[in-house]
């Protein structure tokens, strides 16, 4: 007589170690500082928990311009991981996004990543990145968007989630 196997589905977060399992509100905890946004694509989107492919995104309202995207933290924050996504379907065209983080109330920022991302409606047309990073005291975090360091589009981002 067979036994049955004995099994559960592991959700992603089961699976992270303890310290870094807690999800930042980033809505409720920080004012969203952006520098363009479309009516139809607002920055929002970024936060509203719609990710991956298909999901709600924030568009700038400008082919070919560098956008800026400033998290501005109520309380200093202990940051151990960054996921962001970006989707580009139409689009042959390589995106590039710098992230900086500031200590000490956005006097100063320090690099903390400059990413490229090839984007081809032939082939990769969704990026997803999951960094693992060591951050406390962060008051600001920093997101420069070049949606057109080859080709040309509009910067965008369809989700950006930070765990303590
Ligand atoms: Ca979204």
């Amino acid at each position: 007589m067979m036994t049955q196997v004995r099994k559960r589905l592991l959700d992603d977060a089961r699976l992270l170690p303890a310290s870094i399992k807690a999800e930042l509100n980033v809505t409720a905890g920080a004012t969203i500082g952006y520098s363009s946004e479309v009516p139809e694509h607002p920055i929002d989107n970024v936060f509203d928990g719609r990710d991956g492919p298909g999901g709600t995104y924030w568009e700038s309202p400008q082919e070919n311009r560098a956008e800026v995207l400033l998290i501005e933290f109520d309380q200093p924050q202990k940051i151990s991981r960054l996921i962001f996504e970006v989707e580009e379907r139409q689009s042959e065209r390589t995106q590039e996004i710098r992230l900086e983080a500031s200590c000490d109330s956005g006097i100063q920022f320090h690099q903390l990543l400059v990413q490229e991302f090839v984007f081809s409606p032939a082939g990769a047309t969704f990026q997803r990145e999951d960094l693992r990073m060591s951050l406390s005291g962060v008051s600001h975090l920093r997101l420069t968007i070049v949606p057109n360091k080859n080709g040309s589009g509009r910067a965008r981002l369809t989700s950006l989630r930070l765990f303590t």
